[in-house]
């Protein structure tokens, strides 16, 4: 039965792949191809390499999708994808003869030569090739997520608008192929929840727009001074007491594990890897307030809803406190699969340095302890980490050069370029301008991997934006700071250097902007833009 089974099995994978190149897709097209040039091609981030062939794949209402029964994730994708694209839902077909659009798993490897220098296996796993000629559509990659990451192109190439041929609505799609494959391994966005509470839908609507930008991953600030916001087993005084506060008046909220997992697996859908951030040893203030005992600085804890940073600390010569830490890291260990805790270790202002060396230290061993890899703020590199672990600059470049003397790679997110949390100009309704102000021109003209002028860019791991909340608090506030320099990230993030181009980039902008607008996403309007 087993080895029936596999055959038959075994001639479905033969007849699918066989088969594409022969198809002749039913039904007809119902108008003539049309011309189409490169300037109609409009993908952000734009892909490695691009080939127009000048024509057109025409779609319109009789739609059909090859089912790939290993793909379901995948085809629920790009139909529901489709779907608010054009309106109508394309028909998921099992006649492989009749098909319009396929999705086939494949080895690209050897056949592409632009991708075929690449050895990173993280990066090739994200490559994808994208075919469309005038009779279909075909989608081929190694990987799930290497196709996940070309229905994000695919779909941004259907116009916003249809065009009426006689008595048909048509989209006009050009006929091309494109080869792509991302630079960096680490592109992530960072939410601060814990400043302000974001909802468990207000979070997905951000993930799921940043996957439609090819991110791979989010990192969640989950505790702060103002507010811890995951459940916690054995501790029910951090989200009873830690987690009723924010920013504020409001009256916070957390996350439970349930939820917390209902992220994880929201992103993981969308190959987005969640990395949780426990911010310690200062920014504990919600983590003091619930349990005294962890407390360092000898002053009595009480809530605190303000902005100012630096005056928490735990403990550094208290064993409970690593007792607690042990049972807290252990509790995420075993919830998030991604291979990273972060461990924070930013503006401990009230730690002695002595004290933040040996937390930092323990901390780590405690992360690794529980078999994942610490990620920490710039500071961390003062203390003699003995395991592998990253450091995230965000502030003091010799820090992280420091690091990486330690044999630790760079996550980029330097806050004068890269911080969604500062405002455009001194206009903007939202964000601080403690590092600079960030119009969209400035978020896209830089050069990520030679930030450090001298550093092999082998040692930058990739690049987050991260939004703190002091300022925002729903996903009105939160977008209009995100949108739409977090587009301008993703592309320096993904796109190969020789490819950054602002003018190219402004044009692209323009036709996103709809899109945006269609989706309701509160964009700011940058004057930058001719929108
Ligand atoms: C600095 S960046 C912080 C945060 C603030 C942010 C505001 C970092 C590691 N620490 O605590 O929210 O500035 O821009």
């Amino acid at each position: 039965m087993k080895i029936l089974k596999l055959s038959i099995w075994m001639i479905g994978i033969a007849l699918i792949s066989s088969s594409c190149e022969l198809l002749n897709p039913q039904p007809k097209s119902p108008v003539e191809a049309k011309a189409t040039t490169l300037d109609q091609i409009s993908i952000l981030p734009e892909p490695l390499n691009t080939e127009a062939s000048g024509s057109s794949f025409i779609l319109f209402d009789a739609l059909s999708v090859l089912s790939n029964p290993s793909q379901e994730k995948n085809q629920t994708a790009l139909i529901s994808g489709l779907e608010e694209r054009l309106g109508f839902t394309p028909e998921l077909i099992e006649n492989n003869l009749d098909y319009q659009i396929a999705l086939s798993i494949e080895p690209l490897r050897k056949e592409e030569k632009w991708i075929v220098d690449t050895t990173n296996e993280a990066l090739l796993n994200e490559a994808y090739v994208l075919e469309i000629s005038e009779k279909n559509i075909l989608l081929k990659a190694a990987t799930d997520e290497g196709l996940f990451r070309g229905i994000q192109s695919l779909l941004q190439l259907v116009p916003n608008q249809s065009m009426t041929e006689g008595e048909h609505e048509v989209y006009v799609l050009p006929t091309l192929k494109i080869v792509d494959i991302p630079q960096m391994e680490i592109r992530s966005a960072m939410l601060d929840v814990a400043r302000h509470f974001f909802s468990v839908h207000e979070v997905k609507r951000y993930i799921n727009q940043l996957a439609l930008y090819k991110y791979n991953t989010f990192h969640m600030h989950l505790t702060d001074d103002q507010g811890w916001r995951v459940e916690m087993k054995n501790w029910p005084a951090l989200t009873e007491i830690g987690a009723a506060t924010e920013v504020g008046e409001g009256v916070g909220g957390f996350y439970t594990q349930e939820e917390f997992t209902e992220l994880i697996n929201y992103a993981a859908d969308r190959h987005i890897e969640i990395i949780p951030e426990i911010d310690m040893p200062g920014h504990t203030n919600a983590a003091i307030v619930s349990y005294p005992q962890l407390n360092g600085n000898g002053k009595t804890p009480e809530v605190y809803t303000g902005t100012n940073v630096g005056f928490s600390t735990f403990d550094a010569n208290n064993e409970e406190v690593y007792a607690f830490l042990d049972d807290i890291l252990g509790q995420f260990a075993a919830i998030s699969p991604s291979k990273y805790i972060h461990i924070g270790g930013d503006e401990s202002h009230v730690t002695k340095k002595k004290d933040y060396i040996k937390f930092v230290e323990r901390a780590e061993a405690l992360v690794r302890k529980h078999g994942k890899v610490a990620i920490g703020w710039d500071e961390i590199t003062q203390a003699d980490i003995s395991g592998p672990a990253v450091v995230q600059l965000w502030n003091n470049e010799e820090n992280a050069l420091v690091g990486v003397e330690k044999g630790m790679p760079i996550l980029l997110s330097p806050a004068k370029k890269a911080y969604l949390d500062m405002k455009y100009n001194e206009d903007s309704e939202f964000g601080l301008n403690w590092a600079a102000y960030i119009e969209l021109e400035d978020a896209y003209n830089w050069n990520p991997s030679t930030y450090f002028s001298d550093l092999d860019s082998s040692f930058i791991l990739g690049l987050e934006a991260p939004l703190w909340s002091e300022t925002i608090y729903d996903s009105a506030s939160l977008e209009y700071l995100a949108f739409p320099r977090a587009i301008a990230y993703a592309e320096l993030a993904w796109s190969q250097t020789a490819n950054y181009n602002w003018e190219r980039f402004k044009t692209k902008m323009k036709s996103h902007g709809s899109w945006l607008e269609k989706q309701n996403i509160n964009f700011y309007p940058s004057s930058e833009i001719d929108w």
